[in-house]
């Protein structure tokens, strides 16, 4: 049996250059936008999980009770022995309901934080020693390679938590299509995806009461400054989120609370009080329309499992 923490570490990470152009080039837009995968760095990976722990955030609650009530369920539409594929892993946590009734030959995490990826990695690897792990630091919206793994692979991506949620629907279906075409025809994809609900429900989840979802929101501008020589005052931005029920998403900003300049690297920003940088959509679907996004992408529903209140979907699609 092999040593604790044995796995295989890919590096396909991108250049430092993408964080600081993509905030130059979103801070002088006129509508200012930051990419939300930027929020991951360390500290940031660190409050995306506490997030899942408040009590508002009934995502990753409802979801784990869903992974582990139909776990046998997966393991017998994924059959035996598969490759499970992980884009944006994280901590790993919820493949862990399905390693024992899944026994897949291999399991490819792949995350854009390496520290946390090796991390999570080595703890999969020691407490499944039987398991093969490779894992992979990306970026998981650039163009996927996964060369190890042999073709004609069974394969099951794994996508949890509602991430898909943070892509426009268009740049959704994009990514989908990506991943149907790493799987190949006949290859299944395993994603949870968040429903539309009640407005009451969703701003309170992306306002949590201990603060931990402003603290995720203002650590992209502490990390701007950390690692990009900027000097954002995080005193003088403050966390909004509010459910767009007409464009059916979670908007996620930074707003300017006065007249100001902020400085990144020798460029100047000018905010006037109420200025906003729009940090993160999370979008929300009904299960009808999810699956019709889903066929956009080229695969197919299979199955469909929902909590009783209706609040969480976990589908499992084939590609045609
Ligand atoms: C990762 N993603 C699905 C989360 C969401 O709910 O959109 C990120 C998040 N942002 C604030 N809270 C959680």
């Amino acid at each position: 049996m092999r040593t604790a923490a044995d796995y295989t570490f890919h590096h396909a990470a991108p250049e430092a250059d993408d964080f600081y152009q993509e905030v130059i080039d979103g801070l002088s837009q006129s509508s200012r936008f930051i990419p939300p995968k930027y929020f991951y760095d360390h500290a940031g990976s660190r409050l995306f999980e506490s997030i899942c722990e408040q009590p508002e955030y009934y995502p990753t609650r409802i979801e784990t009770v869903l992974l582990q009530q139909y776990a046998s369920e997966i393991a017998a539409l994924a059959g035996d022995g598969c490759y499970v594929i992980e884009p944006g892993s994280g901590s790993c946590e919820k493949v862990r309901f399905l390693l024992d009734a899944l026994r897949p030959a291999v399991y490819v995490p792949l995350d854009i934080s390496c520290t946390h990826l090796k991390k999570a990695a080595a703890c999969i690897a020691n407490d499944f020693p039987w398991l093969d792990v490779h894992a992979v630091c990306t970026d998981i919206t650039a163009e996927l390679s996964l060369p190890f793994i042999p073709e004609k692979t069974r394969s099951m991506m794994f996508y949890p938590g509602s991430s898909i949620g943070n892509f426009d629907p268009q740049d959704a279906v994009d990514f989908l299509a990506c991943l149907a075409k790493v799987t190949g025809s006949g290859g299944d994809l395993l994603i949870g995806v968040d429903l539309k609900k009640d407005k009451g429900i969703l701003d309170a989840a992306y306002n949590d009461a201990s603060g931990v979802t402003a603290a995720f929101n203002l650590n992209l501008l502490q990390r701007i400054n950390r690692e990009l020589v900027g000097d954002f005052d995080m005193e003088a931005f403050a966390h909004h989120a509010f459910y767009n029920s007409a464009r059916g998403r979670i908007e996620m900003h930074l707003i300017s609370d006065r007249k100001q300049t902020v400085r990144v690297d020798g460029h100047t920003f000018d905010f006037n009080a109420g200025d906003s940088i729009h940090t993160e959509s999370s979008y929300k679907y009904t299960i009808y329309e999810f699956q019709a996004l889903a066929r956009q992408a080229g695969f197919s529903p299979c199955k469909v499992w929902t909590d009783s209140k209706d609040l969480f979907s976990l589908h499992y699609l084939r590609a045609v």
